[in-house]
């Protein structure tokens, strides 16, 4: 059995991260039962130290940073951190499973997450993390809170207050989108909603987590996200539809 190692969160169902996201549905993509250990933001380290996971960045004062996901495998005994080493390690232990990555390749599918984050969610990281930090609870809260002010000198209030200075953040990621939605439906006609066309691979798991990243932390009746959701004829709800039997919520 594969457990996974998650940050719970006020949202209905716990989940919320976009990185743990992606190892549950890659999880569900290769049909692999698992079971989560939910982390406060505190306990992460401790944690993740304590069944010898590597810590995936240093924090400024050079410390290891411990982050999730995690999954610990029963059956090899590994325990894997970072999702992209996690889907890679799936896919090399799992291989006779559903293929996370189409005719063997991995490369055009790191590449293609770079582009996409860099192009889309770094825009709006502000208004990301400050929503975030509204929906943990109350430790993880806290916690969250003191990093990430120290990271960008700034009260979590003051990152994207609303007014022209969010209004100019969106802009920015409504911008992105603009940008990368062509390329992504460069396929065939360009109506296939997939980076191979017709066949999910970890690049849409990818795409998805971030979208759902940012409904759960804004509401899914939230104005801005709306306004997501009408963003490149609709395409990005589309996606979470078609992704929608990898429940991202444990049973
Ligand atoms: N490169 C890592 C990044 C993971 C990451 O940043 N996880 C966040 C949650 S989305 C985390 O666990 N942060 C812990 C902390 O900041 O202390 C991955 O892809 O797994």
């Amino acid at each position: 059995m594969i457990t996974l190692y998650d940050i719970p969160s006020k949202a209905p169902g716990n989940v919320w991260s976009p990185n743990t996201i992606k190892t549950r549905m890659a999880l569900q993509h290769k049909s692999l039962p698992f079971k989560t250990v939910w982390l406060e933001y505190p306990d992460i380290g401790p944690t993740l130290k304590g069944i010898g996971a590597e810590a995936t960045s240093k924090w400024e004062d050079g410390s290891p940073w411990y982050t999730l996901p995690v999954i610990q495998d029963s059956t090899t005994g590994k325990v894997v951190a970072d999702s992209w080493k996690i889907a890679l390690y799936l896919e090399d232990t799992y291989a006779d499973k559903p293929t996370l990555f189409p005719f063997g390749v991995r490369a055009p599918v790191e590449f293609f997450e770079a582009y996409f984050t860099e192009t889309t969610i770094r825009p709006g990281m502000r208004i990301f993390m400050s929503e975030t930090c509204y929906r943990l609870n109350p430790t993880s809260e806290a916690f969250f809170r003191r990093t990430r002010e120290a990271i960008y000198k700034l009260k979590i209030e003051e990152l994207a207050p609303p007014g022209p200075e969010r209004d100019a953040i969106w802009a920015a990621v409504k911008g992105g989108f603009d940008k990368f939605a062509p390329k992504y439906a460069s396929n065939g006609d360009g109506s296939l909603p997939f980076f191979y066309g017709e066949t999910i691979s970890y690049a849409d798991i990818v795409v998805a987590s971030y979208l759902l990243w940012v409904k759960i932390v804004l509401g899914p009746e939230n104005p801005e996200w709306k306004e997501v959701e009408s963003w490149n004829g609709g395409r990005w709800v589309k996606l979470i539809e078609l992704l929608k039997d990898y429940k991202i919520v444990d049973a």
